[in-house]
């Protein structure tokens, strides 16, 4: 059977045949990470900064049923104040399709769509991972298996500790997904620089993390990578001040009983009220500068592969 081709922009299109620079980009971030109006600032933001840094952007999202790599102005501004958006994981995009429902990808659900499309780098904020509890609950991000079995580079700036930041580290390298550290030895932990692990590997150029995906490619390992850029210093925050506002929120997301795919996007909105928008400020700084090296990975990596 043949696979399923999402439908591209013209611009993505000509980009792809040109074996041009192009940066994936996810769409829940917009449908359930972020409040309207910073939602669609950040969106738009986000484009620019791709386009600043010699890429082309690739909002990927399902648009009332359609498969979608590549999204117009109005496009973008109607998505970020719909009401009642699917949140979409790989899993959730055949029936999406056939109800003609409008859904932000996740994580998981855009690197397929980006693999589909031939889009082999992709920016993000945080990738969803192992839940603190996950022994109890078993909720595991498939963020992770997607990242065990598509060949797209996940460009974030490690994980926020919503997560059990250790059980997420065990299960990518379970997943033969290598972690990369850009610029540190650390893993970082999304609103703050470090985490208290470090990451599996650091490299210290977009050049260098474009070669290793190349070898990673050539290897026939099939897997995608992870690519941790630390939030630039001055946008981030002190473990003292965001760590008991996710405890917090973790804390009464517990109490109210809130699991499945309801638990990430609760903890964000959560952890946005509480913090009185610190942290959205800072989430949205660290997705433009994680823009920002996914658009030079990918000039590297398209120069690379005209070779
Ligand atoms: N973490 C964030 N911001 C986000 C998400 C996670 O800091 O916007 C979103 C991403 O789209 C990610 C998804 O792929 O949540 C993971 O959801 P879950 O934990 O339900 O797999
Ligand atoms: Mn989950």
């Amino acid at each position: 059977m043949s696979l399923l081709k999402p439908k591209l922009s013209p611009e993505v299109a000509d980009a792809l045949a040109k074996g041009g620079a192009i940066v994936a980009l996810e769409s829940t971030i917009i449908t359930h990470g972020m409040p309207y109006p910073a939602n669609l600032e950040t969106a738009l933001s986000v484009e620019a900064v791709v386009r600043e840094n010699g890429a082309v952007p690739a909002t990927i999202a399902v648009i009332d049923g359609e498969l979608r790599v590549g999204l117009e102005h109005d496009e973008l501004e109607k998505l970020a104040q719909a009401k009642g958006v699917v949140k979409a994981s790989g899993r959730d995009l055949a029936v999406a399709m056939v109800r003609g429902q409008t859904a932000g990808t996740t994580v998981s659900a855009t690197m397929l769509l980006a693999e589909l499309a031939g889009i082999e780098i992709f920016a993000t904020g945080g990738v969803g991972g192992v839940h603190r509890g996950a022994e109890q609950t078993f909720d595991i991000s498939a963020d992770l298996t997607e990242l065990g079995r598509t060949r797209t580079a996940v460009v974030c700036a490690g994980v926020k500790s919503i997560l059990d930041i250790a059980k997420t580290l065990e299960y990518l390298e379970t997943q033969r997904v290598p972690v990369i550290a850009y610029g540190t030895e650390d893993f970082p932990a999304f609103f703050t620089r470090q985490s208290g692990y470090k990451a599996d590997h650091r490299l210290d150029t977009a050049e260098e993390i474009a070669r290793a995906m190349h070898h990673h490619h050539q290897l026939g390992t099939g897997t995608g990578l992870l690519i941790a850029n630390p939030i630039p210093e001055e946008a981030a925050l002190t473990p003292d001040f965001i760590d008991g506002t996710i405890a917090d929120a973790v804390r009464e997301a517990e109490e109210r009983g809130i699991g499945r795919k309801e638990l990430t996007p609760f903890l964000l909105a959560r952890i946005n009220e509480l913090s009185k928008g610190e942290s959205l400020k800072a989430n949205i700084e660290l997705v433009r500068n994680n823009a920002r090296l996914a658009a030079k990975m990918a000039v590297a990596y398209a120069a690379l592969k005209k070779g």
